[in-house]
């Protein structure tokens, strides 16, 4: 976070100290956020002199017997699809907790609206948003809120929804420009990097070889150029790109990693640029299994590990559920089942099923003559153990 704005010169757009004693700063207002009964009684909210290094600070005293819940909102700021913003602000609290049918709302975040001024959810919620603790000296908060499409504005919002006291100073909110990437290309990779996280020659001429390494065992080619995005730490990744996992592919020619060589994201790219294939259980399996280990131990491994555990799950739950299961468990598994039917059958069998169409149940009794029980028996004998 503090590298992006070092890399790239911030605009702020929102700071207040909550320094004007007894009212909210200019353009600051507040509207109902909940409620937890048809009353209007409403939860303490002020200026007071209670602010860090003895200033004046924001405060929320709730109690048990409030009804009507308001949120604290900046005004409204221009906001385009590809902003970001880096929000942060100071918080206290003492004995937040929930009391009845309170909601657990204790939190710093940013609000977008589109034209109409109706809020534009990111990922099913209406505020991108960094939770205070229940009880905690002054802390700073900070969340990079990405602009979603549809919005025009966006605002710095305040809420506490529940019984205790929230102490809330400094806040600012600043529009991050899109960061200044440095570009080397290949005959077969366009590879950008950010200071703080370089790529070597020696890097770049891996992920060529690995490109074509693994191009052969496929079959496959990737006829387009990647694109390969690499991050100095998890904290630029996510605010860049709103995925916050180690690495993913976000269209056919183009992997965002926080590593330098990525092996995994490659089989993806490669994968994609020939076709789609709906299965996760599939996608994430292939690459694994191409990599033939996982975390630095063999698959077989993994999957003996999880069975002696009782934690196994049957390939039909995964193969419906992919995303519900943790991925530490569902990616070590997928990827010694496929090993095992790239050892049954070819690459170009198993790339029949990857790509077909129809259950994956029916495609691989298509291509292996045998149903996805018979299949497990068998892969799960071989692994022994
Ligand atoms: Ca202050």
């Amino acid at each position: 976070m503090v590298l992006l704005v070092a890399v790239a010169l911030a605009e702020p757009v929102v700071a207040t100290g909550f320094d004007v004693p007894g009212v909210l700063p200019a353009g600051w207002s507040t509207q109902v956020g909940a409620t937890t009964g048809s009353g209007d009684k409403e939860p303490s909210i002020g200026i007071v002199p209670e602010g860090r290094d003895g200033s004046q600070a924001l405060r929320f005293v709730g109690r048990g017997d409030v009804e009507r819940w308001p949120v604290v909102l900046s005004r409204a700021e221009p906001a385009a699809l590809g902003d970001r913003f880096l929000v942060e602000g100071w918080v206290r609290t003492e004995g937040l907790r929930r009391e009845g049918g309170q909601f657990d709302n204790r939190y710093l975040g940013m609000v977008f609206e589109d034209a109409k001024g109706e809020i534009v959810e990111v990922g099913g919620k209406p505020v991108q948003a960094v939770q205070a603790a229940p009880d905690q000296d002054w802390t700073r908060l900070s969340i990079c809120a990405a602009v979603p499409d549809g919005a025009v504005s966006g605002r710095v919002v305040l809420f506490v929804s529940m019984t205790g006291t929230a102490w809330v100073d400094d806040v600012s909110a600043e529009r991050i420009p899109a960061p200044e990437w440095a570009v080397t290309e290949t005959t077969r990779h366009r590879f950008h990097t950010l200071p703080g996280g370089p790529m070597t020659e020696a890097q770049r001429k891996r992920n060529g070889a690995i490109l074509a390494e693994l191009e052969g065992r496929l079959g496959l080619r990737a006829s387009e150029p990647i694109d390969y995005f690499r991050y100095p730490d998890r904290a630029t990744k996510t605010c860049l790109t709103g995925n916050a996992g180690n690495a993913h592919v976000s269209d056919e020619h183009t992997l965002h990693s926080l590593w330098p060589v990525d092996s995994h994201e490659t089989v993806h790219v490669i994968a994609r640029q020939n076709g789609r294939c709906d299965s996760p259980f599939l996608v994430e399996g292939l690459a694994v299994a191409m990599s033939g280990q996982w975390m630095g131990e063999g698959l077989d491994v993994w999957v003996r590990r999880f069975r002696e555990d009782g934690r196994l799950p049957p390939l039909s739950r995964l193969l419906t559920s992919f995303q519900e299961v943790d991925d530490r468990l569902t990616y070590p598994v997928a990827g010694s089942f496929v090993a095992f039917l790239l050892c049954r059958g070819d690459m170009s069998t198993f790339l029949t099923v990857y790509y077909g169409e129809g259950s994956v149940h029916e495609r691989l009794r298509e291509a292996y003559g045998a149903d996805l029980e018979t299949l497990e028996r068998e892969w799960l004998a071989g692994i022994g153990g």
